[in-house]
C-alpha cells in the first residue's frame, strides 16, 4: 500500500463499494478523499478519487436532467461538522430527541411509525454543530424501502431505544442484523431512552450487560433532560473528528471558528484546508494548546493534528 491509510479511509472505501447511488458514491468519494493523507505518496491515489468524483457527479446531474427523477427527497444533504443519523424502533423518541436537540421539528406521537420521511436538524456542541438526522423506525413489521440509501452515506449512526419495552432486545437484534444485511458498519453509539420512567435504570442495566463491550451505551431522557450533554459528546466523538484552529503568526488564533478534519488527519492535511499555498509549501507548523498557549512547538507535516490543536503553518 502507497500509504498509511487511516480506518476512516478505509470504512469510506468499503462504502464505496457498496455505493448504489450516485449521491451514496459522491458522499463515500468526498469521505475518502477526505480521510486520505495528502502528500507526495498519495497523489496518484487523490487524482483517482477527484476523478471518480468527477464522474459521480456528472451521473448524479444526467439522473437530475432526466426531469421527474430529481433527487428523491429523502436524501438528506450533510451539513456541519457530521452527520449522525439516529436509527432505531419505533417508538423509541428518536423524534422528540431530535427535536430537543435541534431547531427541527419532526413529528412525536405515542403511536409506531410516526416518522415516515427524514428529518435533520444542527445540533451545536461547543464551537461545532452536528447534523442529527431523524428516521423512520427499523422493523420487522414495516420499513420504509429507501431507508438503507440515506443510512450508508451517513458518517455515523446512533442506536435509539426504548430499555423499557419489552421486546427491546429482540429489536436491537433485528437492526444489528438489518444493518449487516445492508453492509452498513455497526453503530458507535447505543441510546437507551426514557430512562425517567420506573424501572428503567434496572432496564437500562440489563442493556449495558449486553452491550456494552460492543457499544459506547448512554442513558438519556428525552422526557426529563436527561444525559443530553453526553449525548452530543458521544455524537462528536462517534463521528471521528478533531477541531483545529489556524493562528497566524504573531497574531491571536481565530477560537471562534474551528476547522474540522478526520481523525488521523496530518498538520499537512490541516495546512491545506485552510489555504492551498500553505499546503504546497508548508515547511513546518507551530502547535499551540489552549491550556498553555506559550508553547509554540515546532511539528512536521505529517504530525497528526488532535482535537483543540491551535496551528501555526509557516512556508
Ligand atoms: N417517558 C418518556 N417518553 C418519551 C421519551 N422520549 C419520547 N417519549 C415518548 O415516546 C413516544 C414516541 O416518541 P417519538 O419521538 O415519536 O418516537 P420515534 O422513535 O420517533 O418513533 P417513530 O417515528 O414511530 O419511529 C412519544 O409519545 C414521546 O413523547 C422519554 O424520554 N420519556
Ligand atoms: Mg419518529
Amino acid at each position: 500500500m502507497p500509504a498509511n491509510l487511516t480506518p476512516d479511509y478505509l470504512a469510506a472505501e468499503q462504502a464505496y463499494k457498496h455505493a448504489e447511488t450516485p449521491q451514496e458514491k459522491i458522499a463515500a468519494l468526498e469521505d475518502m478523499y477526505a480521510a486520505l493523507p495528502k502528500h507526495k505518496g498519495t497523489e496518484k491515489m487523490q487524482a483517482d478519487i477527484k476523478r471518480r468524483l468527477a464522474e459521480a457527479r456528472r451521473e448524479s446531474q444526467k439522473t437530475h436532467k432526466a426531469g421527474a427523477h430529481a433527487a428523491p427527497a429523502y436524501l438528506v444533504r450533510r451539513e456541519g461538522a457530521g452527520q449522525v443519523a439516529l436509527l432505531g424502533p419505533p417508538n423509541a423518541g428518536k423524534s422528540r430527541l431530535v427535536s430537543l436537540l435541534t431547531h427541527a421539528h419532526p413529528e412525536v406521537a405515542d403511536y409506531p411509525f410516526t416518522t415516515r420521511m427524514p428529518v435533520a436538524g444542527m445540533m451545536p456542541f461547543e464551537d461545532v454543530q452536528i447534523q442529527l438526522v431523524d428516521l423512520p423506525a427499523i422493523s420487522g413489521e414495516f420499513m420504509e424501502p429507501w431507508l438503507p440509501q440515506v443510512v450508508r452515506p451517513a458518517q455515523s449512526c446512533a442506536l435509539v431505544i426504548d430499555p423499557n419495552n419489552p421486546e427491546v432486545l429482540g429489536q436491537v437484534e433485528f437492526i444489528l442484523t438489518t444493518l449487516d444485511g445492508w453492509r452498513v458498519p455497526p453503530p458507535r453509539l447505543l441510546v437507551a431512552n426514557k430512562l425517567d420512567l420506573p424501572g428503567a435504570g434496572e432496564n437500562f442495566r440489563i442493556v449495558l450487560e449486553l452491550y456494552g463491550e460492543r457499544f459506547h451505551c448512554l442513558g438519556v431522557s428525552a422526557a426529563a433532560g436527561l444525559g443530553l450533554g453526553a449525548f452530543a459528546r458521544a455524537a462528536f466523538d462517534a463521528l471521528g473528528i478533531v477541531r483545529f484552529y489556524s493562528k497566524p503568526p504573531g497574531k491571536k488564533p481565530d477560537l471562534a471558528a474551528p476547522y474540522v478534519l478526520h481523525r488521523g488527519a496530518t498538520v499537512q492535511d490541516a495546512a491545506a484546508q485552510v489555504h492551498r499555498d500553505f499546503a504546497e509549501h508548508l515547511r513546518y507548523a507551530r502547535l499551540y494548546r489552549k491550556s498553555h498557549e506559550q508553547d509554540g512547538m515546532l511539528v512536521e507535516r505529517m504530525h497528526l493534528v488532535e482535537d483543540g490543536d491551535i496551528l501555526e503553518f509557516h512556508t
